[in-house]
């Protein structure tokens, strides 16, 4: 498998965690993706909005133009030839119960082959009580790795309690990162302050690898697999229909539907630690 991070510490933190966090952008570059979120707030009328799932093309182009042009330069020394996909901005309104159920994200690549990240900035300072990001630590191994739209992960009963029994909430100051396998799980609590809480997220795969799309778009009862050009496959996407693009590569039958508790069943975060100790006593 090739490596995201070119220092191998990182690298290896990363592989151990399924994360890692660094500060990343400076005043003025947070400065100018706050001036992108102020000037669209006419689109956030959900209690979670993501440009992702925007069905407004226009907009959702200025967004990705923006975080691509501000935020992908910043990784160029620390990224091992990876590029950029596409770049979302995620609102958690202010004084909403909304929690973001534990999930990871869809797959891009051929995760039996390469690894893709996700990389979270918060453009405020986050912490519990304005939906900071929580994750799993470990959980990148056991996901599933057929991911995509409309492809449930989870049927929402045991979630919280994985979340208690083993998430970790990660407090972020405005311009730090939190990059994350695509396959960890994450969530993220309720923002009960009275402002909204922006943050980004920016998906970036390794440079050469084939980027998949997988889906059951609406009506479909299988699973299609859609090849990917460039960002323009999620910039003309809406949410549940079959992608614009003619790209389709093959189809799955549907079959890999609710998985996390199942998964989380069997979770052992101390596996390592626990075969040492039974070892070395
Ligand atoms: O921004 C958030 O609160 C959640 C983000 C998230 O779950 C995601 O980017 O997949």
């Amino acid at each position: 498998m090739r490596d995201i991070f070119k220092d191998k510490a990182l690298q290896k933190e990363f592989e151990r965690k399924g994360y890692v966090q660094m500060p990343l952008l400076d005043v003025k570059e947070i400065s100018a993706l706050f001036d992108v979120f102020q000037q669209n707030e006419k689109e956030y009328n959900q209690p979670f909005h993501t440009s992702h799932f925007s069905n407004e093309e226009g907009y959702k182009r200025v967004v990705n133009e923006s975080i691509i042009r501000i935020v992908f330069p910043k990784l160029d020394g620390i990224l091992n030839n990876c590029i950029p996909i596409f770049g979302n901005l995620m609102v958690k309104q202010a004084m909403h119960d909304y929690f973001m159920p534990l999930h990871a994200d869809w797959a891009y690549v051929n995760e039996d082959e390469y690894r893709s990240i996700a990389v979270w900035i918060p453009l405020v300072n986050t912490d519990e009580t304005n939906g900071c990001l929580g994750v799993i630590e470990g959980t990148h191994k056991i996901s599933n790795k057929i991911r995509g739209a409309q492809i449930h992960q989870t049927g929402y009963i045991h979630d919280k309690e994985w979340v208690k029994r083993y998430g970790k909430l990660l407090p972020t100051k405005a311009g730090y990162a939190i990059i994350y396998d695509h396959a960890l799980m994450h969530y993220s609590p309720a923002n009960k302050t009275s402002a909204p809480r922006p943050a980004l997220n920016l998906s970036v795969v390794p440079a050469g690898a084939a980027i998949i799309h997988y889906c059951i778009p609406e009506g479909g009862n299988e699973i299609e697999v859609y090849r990917v050009d460039n960002s323009d496959f999620y910039l003309s996407y809406n949410k549940g229909e079959r992608p614009k693009t003619k790209s389709m590569i093959r189809t799955m039958p549907a079959d890999t539907v609710k998985w996390v508790d199942e998964k989380m069943e069997t979770f052992d975060p101390g596996r390592k630690k626990n075969f040492l100790a039974r070892i070395f006593g």
